[in-house]
């Protein structure tokens, strides 16, 4: 029987059971799948040597038990909803028959261009539901998917598939989102001109816009899957084979190939699901995330399909064609589980309340938040506006690297407390860390958040970069995984996420690494250097500033200024574009070298009282420069 925590009481059990037996709670959770051979080993490995395994000698294939396993129960149900961008536009249900029909003949089609067990392809395409069909039809033959925002730049798409050496791009011809329009194959176009690897194109339609063609590489979706068999026999995987790479920003360098594994991310994935949304039958699901983020992986492709659960997929944004988008659509599905950003609430909390107030929201039972700390303001407008008062919130902790939700309530399960993630979900052990590694025990206290024991979701490597895996996550605190993360914990042993303790942004929920924005605005002639930091942001959270140093200095700021935010735009993509600017003599830096971002953060905070020490500077002057620049 699937573990699925009823009351608070059994949770405490089954906690318990969970850290006495970890093995055990472990091996019984992974048994209630389709096998095609048990494992011979339940794990292996340490975060002390980074060589974590789950499941080792099992074989399987994830979409058998994502789709095959349901075909006999819940053939005929919804798998999938597809709500388009615009709400009068062509909008579609599919069942679990059909998806496994669709991905069937996708797989095939993906075979016949050649494509194998183990090659890389890039998914670069709108949130429809192609996009799950490409990543399920990957998994089917073995193929390790990398999806890439469709957000991201031309420039940002090449990196990503000359890392992974992916042999093929699935595209549209562009998507719209809102009133915007993305040129996706154009972008695609530009992107492989760097991108040897990729010798086939497939372009699913979407559009309609005229697009430049390349023949011999490119090819339409529509007439491949048109005479591609719907019976397709799923390729017999290893449980620590890879299942996809999804490309995270760090505090440094290049973004970071996340690796996950088919046998422990389905395990874990899973049983998160099930247990924190406690979705029952005839429930309608709806995570707004884009399945270019690990949210959209674990949440509305696996985790939901594994529980044979019925789920959206939304095309559109939070405000297009106005601000009452989401709760229209609440309305019409009679959604029951809502799963969204606090950035999503907080910049819907600003609207006229009338946008709620028009719909229905009778259906929903259980809201959800993920991807950054949620304010209690925000909380409650979400708790009484939109839940009535009445549906429980789960404040989701986890990450890209963790595969699926580490710290959270379970919903009506579990108490919740405004901004509190609250508590661990079996067999999980989360532990606070001081500056010197020293571990902080009771209650009432605050460090860095790290994990005891691997878990089966946890991400196995940085694809090519098995050295800086082990760097990131397994030496700063030996023997345990470091999330990056600062956290308290409460009296009552509840925890709250307080934000990176390292360079990592964290925009709209979407996470940026400081280091790569530099990179991309140092790319301006006129730019010798520069710094970004994070603030307060009332909508995203956090807003990008930008400190930089000019060869010389602007004669037009404004032009100055848009040409850095151009060129962002075009190296990485909108989303990173700064916020603010400032252009400035020199930077806070100490005696050897290194950017005193803490001062940079409060100048950009404007909390210019509790600068604190600059004495250790190399140039203390210069901070009184930026200060005045900044009044
Ligand atoms: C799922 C996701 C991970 C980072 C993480 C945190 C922050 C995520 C919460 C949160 C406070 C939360 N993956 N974060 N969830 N902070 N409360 N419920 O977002 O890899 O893109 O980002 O996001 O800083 O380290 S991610």
């Amino acid at each position: 029987m699937w573990l699925n925590i009823k009351t608070y009481d059994q949770y405490k059990d089954v906690y318990r059971e969970s850290r006495e037996n970890r093995l055990d709670f472990w091996e019984h959770e992974a048994g209630t799948y389709y096998w095609r051979k048990r494992w011979d080993k339940v794990h292996s490995g340490s975060f002390k040597k980074g060589d974590i395994k789950w499941f080792e000698g099992g074989k399987l294939n994830v979409t058998e038990n994502a789709l095959d396993r349901h075909l006999n129960t819940i053939g005929s149900k919804t798998a999938f909803i597809f709500e388009p961008n615009h709400p009068d536009s062509f909008r579609r249900t599919i069942t679990y028959r059909q998806l496994h029909e669709d991905v069937c003949r996708f797989a095939n089609v993906l075979e016949s261009k050649g494509i194998q067990k183990g090659d890389r392809v890039c998914i670069y395409m709108a949130m429809t539901p192609e996009l799950v069909i490409s990543a399920l039809a990957c998994a089917r033959i073995g193929a390790v998917h990398s999806i890439v925002f469709a957000g991201f730049s031309a420039q940002s798409l090449a990196e990503r598939i000359q890392d992974c050496d992916a042999k093929m791009l699935i595209t549209n011809d562009g998507l719209r989102r809102g009133d915007k329009h993305v040129p996706l194959k154009d972008i695609s176009d530009e992107a492989l001109q760097n991108c040897p690897s990729v010798d086939h194109v497939i372009v699913c339609q979407r559009t309609n816009r005229d697009i430049e063609w390349v023949e011999g590489r490119d090819e339409w979706w529509h007439l491949l899957i048109r005479n591609a068999s719907k019976h397709h026999e799923a390729v017999e995987m290893d449980a620590e084979d890879p299942l996809f790479i999804l490309y995270t920003s760090g505090s440094t360098g290049k973004p970071k190939g996340q690796m996950h594994t088919c046998g422990g991310y389905m395990v874990y994935t899973s049983y998160t699901f099930r247990n924190v949304f406690q979705v029952a039958e005839n429930d309608i699901y709806w995570c707004t995330a884009d399945a270019g983020w690990i949210t959209g992986h674990s949440y509305i492709i696996y985790g939901p399909l594994f529980n044979g659960a019925t789920g959206i997929i939304f095309e559109g944004t939070p405000t297009y064609p106005d601000p009452g988008r989401f709760w229209e659509v609440v309305d019409k599905y009679k959604v029951t589980h809502f799963y969204t950003a606090p950035t999503a609430i907080r910049a819907l909390m600003k609207e006229d309340l009338s946008y709620v107030k028009k719909y229905d929201l009778s259906s929903l039972k259980v809201l959800g938040t993920v991807g950054e700390p949620i304010n209690e303001e925000a909380w409650h407008w979400y708790h009484d506006q939109i839940g009535n008062g009445n549906c429980p919130i789960v404040d989701t902790w986890w990450q890209t690297e963790t595969g699926g939700i580490m710290i959270s309530a379970l919903a009506g399960v579990t108490p919740e407390k405004p901004g509190f993630a609250t508590l661990p979900l079996p067999g999980i052990e989360p532990a606070l860390l001081d500056e010197n590694g020293k571990l902080i025990e009771g209650n009432g206290v605050e460090g860095n958040l790290c994990i005891k024991h691997p878990w089966p979701g946890i991400t196995r490597s940085i694809w090519g970069d098995h050295d800086r895996y082990l760097e990131t996550y397994m030496k700063p605190y030996k023997g345990y995984y470091f999330t990056g993360d600062g956290c308290k914990r409460d009296e009552n042993g509840f925890y709250r996420i307080t934000g990176r303790v390292d360079d990592v942004l964290n925009v709209s929920g979407h996470r940026l690494g400081t280091a790569e924005i530099e990179n991309a605005i140092d790319e301006h002639d006129n730019v010798v250097e520069s710094a970004v930091v994070g603030y307060p942001h009332d909508v995203k959270g956090q807003g990008i500033y930008a400190f930089m140093i000019c060869e010389d200095e602007p004669n037009n700021g404004e032009t100055f200024e848009k040409e850095v935010r151009d060129l962002v735009t075009k190296i990485i993509g909108p989303i990173a574009k700064p916020d603010k600017m400032m252009v400035v003599p020199g930077l806070p830096k100490t005696r050897s070298g290194k950017i005193m971002r803490r001062i940079l953060r409060s100048i950009a905070a404007n909390d210019l009282e509790n600068i604190g020490d600059t004495s250790t500077l190399l140039d203390p002057a210069v901070v009184e420069e930026i200060k005045s620049r900044q009044a």
